[in-house]
């Protein structure tokens, strides 16, 4: 069994939950990896978000008045003090080449990171994951281990925390470097808990047509490295751009602000703290029933454009019931079509308990929301966390400044459409056997593709399995 299987407990109704266990948790620390472009850029964009939520300058300094306004010192759980009282941040930014990175070092927020931090190669892995995993990538592991010992020694928990690692499916170094790096992060720190964010391919804003095969191939060498991971599809934060913020081409910058805004709202409940705050590792209990199933599907809410913010209204309840839209969602399918295992609710900003209680009421009477038959309770009180800091709008950004937002974290067997459409565009290639030269010129055997790829039909069997009802499962057995 996982080592998540041990069941949250249930606690009543939101208001009910006792301080003092939420607060057991505290302090522990996280490093967050960015690897390659997509994972980097993902990573500039979250960590000025979260500089502006601490009230942290981009050189570092945090004024004393900013520290003193924030009660607790919790944000040390991503920054780490250097002597002089500049703040810096707990992670590694890393790619095989260094034209993305070399932006990072001359930008805005150019002193907020150690140059040491930020790790390049020479050369890309050129959308091949094999480049990734065996030859370019495997250069640029050592130094990239030791900058992550170096953090974790600047830890005093690690033991109870564990990393953040942002990266594309798709790309050459997001796949095959990520995959690679997972396995050594498993060698070295054992069972401390790893989160990805991972960009999942669409073909709008895709850059090569190989991207199925380094999906499908780094899913499967890191699925038993990953504790959960959060996919983000392009192609969905693309429609939300075009349709909520009125961006008729979104650029990545555009993409990679709303994306920072939902992993902030994922990551704000191990920076703040709060009376209701739900540490994520409670949601991440209720949300991986078996350590495969790990990739909850993301919906946040609103996303509202800076001119329109004045003229729509966003209580609680519509916020929530806005979760539950389709178009809403971080990766395109449909839950209606499918059953939840599990549904966790981070409310921030202007929020209120007795609201969300009652939005929630609103939301069970939902016929077209079903639970697997072994999950009967549905919502649960402890699936719901409140922190009270509203999301910060960047200057200049297409997102309105909001007095509250929610994100909703649900474990649904409707991802596996996800997982379905990636491996029929896998086939299309493999049965010609497309392309595959480039991987085996690399080092790779061939074997890796189909065991791969069967490793990934067994995905979608698992999520098969997991929505049958239990009857339905036992009579399976008896035949059997
Ligand atoms: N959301 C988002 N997606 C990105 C960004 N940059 C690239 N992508 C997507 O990531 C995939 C390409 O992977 P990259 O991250 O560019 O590649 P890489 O990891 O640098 O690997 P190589 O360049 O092959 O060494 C495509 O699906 C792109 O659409 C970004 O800044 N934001
Ligand atoms: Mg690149």
């Amino acid at each position: 069994m996982s080592q998540h299987s041990a069941p949250a407990r249930a606690s009543g109704s939101v208001s009910q939950r006792n301080p003092i266990q939420t607060n057991y948790v505290k302090h522990r620390e996280c490093i967050s990896i960015h690897v390659g472009q997509a994972g980097v850029q993902m990573g500039v964009a979250c960590w000025q978000l979260y500089c502006m939520e601490h009230g942290i300058l981009p050189d570092g300094t945090l004024p004393l008045r900013e520290k003193q306004a924030q009660s607790d010192s919790c944000f040390n759980t991503f920054f780490s003090e250097a002597d002089g009282g500049k703040m810096v941040p707990r992670v590694v930014m890393v790619d095989l080449e260094e034209s993305v990175v070399d932006e990072v070092r001359t930008g805005e927020y150019r002193q907020l990171y150690h140059p040491e931090q930020l790790i390049t190669g020479k050369e890309d892995a050129a959308n091949n994951y094999a480049r990734g995993h065996y030859t370019t990538g495997r250069e640029i592991l050592n130094p990239v281990m030791e900058r992550v010992r170096k953090l974790a020694d600047q830890c005093t928990g690690l033991q109870a925390s564990g990393f953040f690692v942002f990266h594309s499916f798709g790309g050459g170094t997001g796949s095959g470097f990520t995959s690679l790096l997972m396995e050594m992060l498993s060698d070295e720190f054992g069972k401390r808990s790893k989160l990805e964010f991972a960009i999942y391919p669409a073909p709008q804003v895709s850059t090569a047509v190989v991207e199925p095969y380094n999906a499908v191939l780094t899913t499967h060498s890191t699925i038993a490295h990953s504790d959960c991971a959060f996919m983000v599809d392009n192609e969905a934060i693309y429609d939300i751009c075009r349709r909520r913020l009125s961006i008729e081409r979104p650029t990545y910058a555009s993409l990679n602000r709303l994306i920072s805004q939902v992993v902030s709202s994922i990551t704000a409940s191990l920076r703040f703290d709060g009376a209701l705050n739900v540490d994520l590792t409670e949601f991440q209990t209720n949300l991986v029933p078996y350590p495969r199933i790990h990739f909850p599907l993301v919906a946040y809410a609103p996303v509202v454009s800076a001119d329109k913010a004045y003229h729509e209204g966003m209580s609680v309840s519509e916020i929530t019931a806005e979760l539950f839209e389709p178009q809403n969602q971080m990766v395109k399918c449909d839950p209606r079509d499918g059953k939840y295992m599990a549904c966790c609710l981070l409310y921030r900003g202007d929020v209120v308990p007795k609201d969300v209680n009652a939005a929630i009421a609103a939301m069970k009477g939902r016929a077209n929301i079903r639970f697997v038959d072994w999950c009967p309770t549905g919502f649960k009180a402890s699936e719901v966390g409140i922190n009270y800091q509203p999301p910060s709008a960047v200057a200049g950004g297409d997102l309105a400044p909001v007095k509250r937002a929610a994100c909703m974290l649900s474990n649904t067997t409707a991802v596996a459409e996800a997982w379905g459409k990636l491996d029929r565009k896998f086939d299309l290639m493999y049965s010609k056997r497309a392309f595959v030269h480039w991987y085996v010129g690399e080092g790779m055997e061939e074997g890796e593709f189909t065991e791969a790829r069967e490793d990934l039909a067994a995905l979608e069997r698992d999520y098969d399995e997991v929505a049958l009802e239990t009857s339905d499962a036992a009579a399976d057995e008896d035949e059997l």
